[in-house]
């Protein structure tokens, strides 16, 4: 199979001059309708569509130049990186796909927003951000949803983090990822809110790529997985379109309910979430029998991530005192 972004990035590179220095943000995003499951694990094909908001000012800036040391070098937020870490050679990897064999030496700077103690993976923005930033190097004039299929090699998630908004990751039924990218929904919505609370954890014992694979290879739920994902991206996205909040925040919900349901039944299981998250939970859930109007989502971590709206602010904040609230919609250098 010919990779479709390959080839887009091969015939961009004709036209390519030397690298220059550049620099490109891209924001992090939560999966509002979840990716979980690849029908191609080396192009990172999804099985289903998903649909995220992005997470404005919180995100990877990236800067990517000519390396004046004759060698590839790594920093991540100001720290040189030994050229054997994940962080690098995953960088590295993904910056030989523009290289194509050639000797630029490069030097890739990072530097997360994202608080570290919020837990969030930075993969997606991070990818995102490089893919931007190598384009830009390179003097690649590409589409943002050609960015989107080449920042998708890097990590499915970084697909979504091209733009700011509501982003639709279409999953593409195309064997070679060509139709696979990555589309914002031309709306704003100025009070939509999320919120991270917080759960102590030490490093991960699975990453989320092999928590994924190990659901799809051994989860006797994950086969009714893809088609209710499915359906449950395309409820969002009608719900967003019509500001209906409810029908938003109760699907978002489900939706990643049920995702960590399908690993809770993988052989052996795989939980993400702890007690604490659980505890979270409750608590919102009891809260929401009071009238509290916010739903929660979770990804392959123990933090809870809330949605409301910003009439709900003070709410949250007194039920979960201590989240970081983020306006997806306000942003100001990013
Ligand atoms: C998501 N997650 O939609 C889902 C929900 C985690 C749970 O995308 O293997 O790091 O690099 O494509 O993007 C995290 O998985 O996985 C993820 P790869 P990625 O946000």
């Amino acid at each position: 199979m010919t990779d479709a972004v390959q080839t887009l990035i091969d015939q961009a590179m004709r036209e390519a001059g030397e690298a220059q220095t550049f620099s490109a943000y891209a924001p992090s995003n939560i999966a509002l309708s979840k990716y979980w499951g690849k029908r191609d694990r080396a192009l990172n094909l999804p099985l289903n569509s998903s649909l995220s908001i992005s997470l404005a000012e919180w995100g990877s800036h990236t800067t990517v130049e000519p390396s004046q040391s004759g060698s590839d070098q790594v920093l991540l937020d100001g720290q040189p990186l030994p050229p054997t870490s994940g962080f690098a050679r995953k960088a590295l990897a993904f910056a030989d796909l523009f290289r194509g064999g050639r000797d630029v030496p490069l030097m890739i700077s990072t530097r997360n927003t994202i608080p570290t103690a919020a837990g969030l993976a930075s993969s997606a923005s991070g990818f995102a951000a490089l893919t931007r930033a190598l384009c830009g190097s390179f003097g690649l004039d590409l589409q943002a949803q050609d960015m989107s299929r080449i920042a998708r090699l890097g990590s499915g998630s970084a697909t979504r983090s091209l733009w700011h908004g509501f982003v639709r990751w279409d999953k593409g039924a195309r064997d070679d990822g060509g139709d696979s990218h990555g589309v914002p929904l031309d709306l704003v919505w100025p009070e939509f809110r999320i919120a991270i609370v917080e759960v102590d954890t030490g490093p991960k014992l699975h990453s989320s790529r092999d928590g994924m694979n190990h659901t799809v290879d051994t989860s006797p739920l994950f086969s009714s997985w893809p088609e209710m994902a499915e359906r449950d991206c395309k409820t969002i996205e009608q719900a967003i379109n019509q500001r209906d909040f409810e029908t938003l925040g109760q699907t978002a919900e489900a939706n990643a309910l049920a995702m960590h349901a399908t690993m809770q039944a993988a052989r052996p299981a795989l939980s993400y979430l702890t007690d604490q998250s659980w505890a979270i939970l409750q608590r919102l859930w009891q809260a929401r029998t009071e009238g509290l109007a916010a739903y929660a989502t979770m990804d392959a971590g123990a933090n809870v991530k809330l949605a409301f709206l910003k009439e709900a602010e003070a709410d949250v904040l007194q039920a979960f005192p201590g989240a970081r609230v983020i306006s997806p919609f306000e942003w100001s250098n990013a």
